[in-house]
């Protein structure tokens, strides 16, 4: 988030919300004089009671966009619906890889060499939504959870500010079948080989 609100996107910053009374993304809120909001989910037995309550919050600050950030409550249906091609969040993993939770073990585990993170569209599927933007990073010998997922990290510290300023620019787009489309973003010209050839 404070990557976020450093980024310069073209964009009002019309409100932090947050699940958690104790997350540290409020103060950072505040202190930059922007409203801030808590839905608390433990104040609700049913979730969609909570995405209901959230919704309301939401929409008093009538955002054009819902950007996630670490926010770690799966949402109904309904809730993800009501914000089809609004609604967006950044997962550490490169999707459709290490979906749910503790992304940097499973790769670790799997012992892949290539890693990353995925800035989606959300949808009632949990992190399955459409793709807008990807970014790779080597696993490294001696890397643990923590060294990986500061790797992860600047990286998305990278790529959603990107998605966000194509998504103020209306320049993505989620189509009624699904697809993502970006205009005028420039293809990516080399291929990420970890580890690197011979020379
Ligand atoms: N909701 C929907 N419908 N679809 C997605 O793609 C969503 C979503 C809600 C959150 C973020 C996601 C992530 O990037 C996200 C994507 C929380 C969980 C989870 O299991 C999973 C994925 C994500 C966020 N949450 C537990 C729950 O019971 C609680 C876990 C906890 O509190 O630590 O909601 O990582």
């Amino acid at each position: 988030m404070e990557a976020l609100l450093a980024a310069g996107l073209p964009a009002q910053i019309c409100a932090v919300i947050s699940n958690d009374p104790a997350a540290k993304g409020l103060d950072t809120a505040a202190r930059h004089g922007i409203a801030t909001a808590v839905v608390n989910h433990r104040d609700y037995t049913q979730r969609a009671d909570f995405d209901a309550a959230l919704a309301l919050t939401i929409d008093t600050a009538k955002p054009d966009f819902v950007v996630l950030a670490g926010f770690m409550r799966v949402l109904t249906a309904d809730f993800v619906n009501r914000y089809r091609g609004r609604l967006i969040n950044i997962h550490p993993s490169l999707l459709p890889a290490f979906t749910g939770l503790h992304t940097h073990r499973q790769a670790l585990d799997a012992g892949v060499r290539v890693h990353g993170c995925t800035v989606h569209f959300v949808t009632p599927q949990l992190d399955h939504g459409p793709i807008i933007i990807q970014a790779a990073v080597p696993v490294l010998p001696g890397d643990d959870e923590g060294t990986l997922s500061k790797r992860v990290l600047a990286e998305e510290h990278r790529i959603y500010p990107q998605a966000l300023r194509w998504l103020c620019e209306d320049r993505v787009t989620l189509t009624a079948d699904g697809q993502v489309n970006i205009s005028g973003a420039h293809p990516a010209k080399h291929a990420l080989l970890s580890p690197a050839l011979d020379v």
